[in-house]
């Protein structure tokens, strides 16, 4: 049993929802083989994330923990390749804050990768005719935020857990085949785990 932690945003700015819990309420629903699913969800605040995130992977001691969140400008499945030390925005978050070029962690590396096989698992989705993408930056909103949080604190703490990052589209991509997608995606992670 590989185990999974899966987690969403709840709605943020303009939006009423928000589809990366949409597809995670969607998944829990579901059995997958193999696979021990753990879900979370998470509050757009870059404070609360800060902690949440550390606190979530002491609780869950998952192999994997994978984030899912809305990106409404995009088309397709993204799959982040980087997390980078910087929180910068126009738009408040759901407390009110608005960083201006600060440091996620004062004294943290600049960036990490993911832990992910991200062109295998992006041919994996790809080839089931949904679309999906790698992504080069997971801008600087509370996505990055929760994605550098918790790959500094895996690299900190030297853990084996695997950390990603996919953003989902808010329009134009019905919610099956974003379920279908991110269920691929957990499954190839997990069969490339197997494989190691
Ligand atoms: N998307 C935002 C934060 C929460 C979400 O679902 C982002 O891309 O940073």
């Amino acid at each position: 049993m590989v185990r999974i932690l899966l987690t969403g945003f709840e709605p943020f700015g303009k939006s009423v929802t928000n589809v990366s819990w949409e597809v995670v309420a969607d998944l829990r629903q579901q059995q997958l083989p193999k696979i021990e699913l753990r879900t979370a969800l998470l509050p757009v605040s870059f404070n609360q994330v800060r902690t949440l995130l550390p606190a979530l992977i002491e609780e869950h001691r998952p192999d994997v923990l994978l984030m899912l969140g809305q990106a409404s400008k995009r088309e397709e499945i993204t799959i982040e390749r980087i997390a980078v030390n910087m929180m910068d925005a126009s738009q408040s978050d759901n407390d009110g804050y608005i960083p201006r070029e600060e440091r996620i962690i004062e004294d943290g590396e600049n960036a990490y990768f993911t832990d992910i096989p991200l062109s295998t698992v992006c041919e994996e989705v790809s080839r089931m005719g949904i679309p999906c993408k790698i992504s080069n930056t997971a801008g600087l909103y509370v996505c990055n935020t929760a994605f550098y949080t918790a790959l500094h604190y895996t690299h900190e703490q030297e853990r084996e857990l695997k950390v990603g990052f996919v953003h989902l589209p808010s329009k134009g991509l019905e919610l099956e085949l974003m379920v279908k997608g991110v269920k691929k995606i957990i499954q190839t992670i997990v069969i490339d785990e197997e494989n190691r």
